[in-house]
């Protein structure tokens, strides 16, 4: 196992946490760069749903989700992020499963999430997290690149709905 990884700590965010979160995304390169002050806001109010990854000093993971005020026993997860020196050692998952694990409040049974067909990392962590849990996996139209600025050509996002879920005991 990478050393790195015995250094690791797992936890929720805070706002001081916003301009590493910020930096991950952007070199990441694989996801859409929000702005500082969005980072800002999920790392203080939406802290209760978001996931930080620190090894030293340095964010090299950041999951953020919230619940659909619509329907609060759906989590939809926005972003996951994992620093490219940090990738393939299920770091991904780590803060995946300690989102469903540690989060407050009435059970999640159902998870969403939009994702890229490109983003083939995180079509492989919410498709073996469906088969992890022998839960089901629906993939749906999710959002059209129609829906997006035309100047940025975004790539279509469809929507993956995993559950039920089972409380955990
Ligand atoms: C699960 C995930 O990382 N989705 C990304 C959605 C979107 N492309 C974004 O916010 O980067």
């Amino acid at each position: 196992m990478d050393n790195t990884l015995r250094n690791l700590v797992i936890r929720r965010p805070n706002p001081s946490d916003a301009r590493g979160v910020y930096e991950l995304i952007r070199d990441s390169q694989t996801l859409d760069l929000n702005s500082a002050y969005a980072y800002l806001v999920l790392c203080d109010y939406f802290r209760e749903t978001c996931v930080i990854v620190e090894v030293g000093s340095r964010v090299v993971g950041f999951l953020s989700a919230f619940r659909s005020p619509l329907r609060p026993d759906t989590l939809f997860v926005w972003q996951v992020a994992v620093a490219g020196s940090h990738r393939k050692q299920g770091i991904s998952k780590r803060m995946l499963t300690y989102l469903l694990t540690k989060t407050a409040g009435p059970p999640i049974t159902y998870l969403e999430a939009t994702i890229s067909r490109s983003n083939l990392a995180s079509t492989r962590l919410f498709t073996g997290l469906a088969k992890a849990h022998d839960v089901p996996i629906e993939v749906t139209t999710g959002y059209q690149t129609e829906l997006f600025p035309m100047e940025i050509q975004h790539e279509e996002e469809p929507l993956y709905r995993i559950g039920p879920f089972t409380p955990q005991p």
